[in-house]
């Protein structure tokens, strides 16, 4: 199902000619109405009306979050207070959240891209979605509740957290969708194992999953957990929320399409900044196209990705790959660089590991050190009859091996010695509803 054809399979030349002309009206926008957009450009010397498609994008300079932070709350808005909506925070780091702010045509815009997300994702109108991304201040739970509403479905608005009453509701409620964390759709398809409930009993079809970086090994877990289909579907407060992109259920794998005509992306240098061709990894730089209240112009995300129209069969718009991490979230030790996704990819090669894995940095005698944990697959070690008590110090030979050739390959593929350890399933830091943090840094 596409749920607006007239825009997802909008011809790619025509689909050009909507974008220059909502940037040159978001640029004047930004222009007139945003103090901060009139010193950037007057600063950087540019003349606006040499700007006249996404062709010329390159000639601005970026907006980075620690300009919305320089303008808290209301600096960036485009509108007068008295024409919100609504208001929201992303949590970001310490200090004074990020603020972003909608119109009453922003929300419909936020809502057409989520409806349209979910329904690549194979919701449909009459389906009930359990929402559990949080409610509140993220962007994530309302986001996701007023897009769902469009799309025709019914809301259960549980929010993140109490995977108890989750399962309750999923069961006793028939819903045939989920919205939630990857991380935290895992702890939940864990739970049902443990308490060793008959997946039958539920009528789960697909998972909308997002928010945080995930694997495709996190991705066969959840899915056979769950009886499901799970999709990815991006996005970020800045931009709008989640939204941005979504996967198709019958594409999984090739990336997810950007809603284009809101949303134009490029991919820059992390370094450069230097724009890069289709294909190549580099910093996702998305512009807004139809925001009122808060437009932004080559906001830099700091997310890692690529985007190719190789991929785009169903639909006209691009498709971004999976998020390799945030360029700022980059470790650099001992001058490697270093994400911590890059763990997850090398776990689907061991069937002895479980998916959920933790990155610990420490600096003993002045060195950066790494020490990788990750969960064992239960039933892989209960076949061999290997005690978990075993799995470290006074391990069998086999679980030694293991672990050697583990550090072995994280050797090969990401450049870095790191010490392994295993833990037992169920027993490393877990989703309780919102974002997992992977890193633990005692440096
Ligand atoms: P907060 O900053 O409060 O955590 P945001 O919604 O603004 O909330 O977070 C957006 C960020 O979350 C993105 O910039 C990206 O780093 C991450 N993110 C969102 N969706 C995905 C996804 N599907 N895959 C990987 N990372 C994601
Ligand atoms: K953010």
């Amino acid at each position: 199902m596409i749920f607006n054809p007239e825009m997802e399979l909008m011809p790619i030349e025509k689909l050009r000619t909507v974008q220059n002309e909502r940037l040159v009206s978001t640029l004047q926008r930004a222009y007139n109405n945003i103090p901060f957009y009139k010193d950037l450009y007057d600063q950087a010397g540019v003349n606006l009306s040499e700007i006249k498609s996404v062709n010329d994008l390159h000639k601005l300079p970026f907006t980075k979050k620690n300009h919305l932070r320089d303008n808290y709350p209301f600096g960036m808005l485009a509108v007068p207070q008295t024409e919100l909506s609504r208001v929201h925070c992303s949590s970001g780091t310490t200090g004074k959240p990020t603020v972003v702010a909608y119109t009453k045509n922003d929300i419909e815009v936020f809502s057409e891209v989520v409806a349209r997300s979910l329904a690549a994702a194979g919701c449909r109108p009459g389906m009930k979605l359990q929402n559990a991304y949080g409610y509140g201040l993220f962007t994530g739970g309302i986001g996701i509740h007023y897009g769902a509403e469009k799309l025709g479905m019914a809301v259960v608005p549980i929010s993140g957290g109490g995977t108890e009453k989750q399962i309750m509701l999923l069961k006793d409620f028939q819903a045939e969708a989920l919205t939630a964390t990857p991380s935290y759709a895992l702890t939940i398809a864990e739970e049902l194992k443990k308490r060793g409930e008959d997946i039958r009993d539920f009528n789960l079809k697909v998972a909308v999953l997002g928010a945080e970086p995930w694997s495709e090994a996190l991705r066969t877990e959840v899915e056979q957990g769950l009886n499901l289909k799970a999709s990815n579907i991006y996005g970020l407060s800045e931009i709008i929320g989640p939204g941005v992109s979504n996967e198709d259920f019958e594409e999984q794998g090739t990336g997810s399409y950007i809603w284009e005509d809101h949303f134009y992306p490029e991919i820059v240098d992390k370094l450069t900044g230097e724009p890069l061709p289709y294909g190549e990894p580099g910093v996702l730089v998305l512009t807004s196209l139809t925001k009122e209240a808060m437009p932004m112009v080559r906001y830099w995300t700091g997310d890692i990705t690529t985007i190719t129209y190789e991929h785009s069969e169903k639909r006209t718009h691009i498709k971004m790959g999976p998020i390799i991490g945030r360029a700022d979230d980059m470790m650099i030790i001992r001058g490697v660089n270093f994400f911590h996704t890059q763990v997850a990819d090398i776990l689907p090669d061991f069937p002895q590991l479980s998916v959920n894995y933790q990155v610990v940095l420490t600096r003993p005698k002045n060195m950066d050190a790494v020490e990788v944990g990750i969960e064992i697959n239960p039933s892989y070690f209960n076949h061999y009859g290997i005690p978990f008590d075993d799995l470290n110090g006074g391990a069998p030979d086999e679980v030694k091996k293991l672990v050697s050739n583990i550090q072995k390959k994280i050797k090969d593929n990401i450049g870095l010695g790191m010490s392994v350890k295993l833990y037992q399933n169920g027993t490393l830091p877990q989703s309780d509803g919102g974002k997992l943090n992977r890193i633990i840094d005692n440096r």
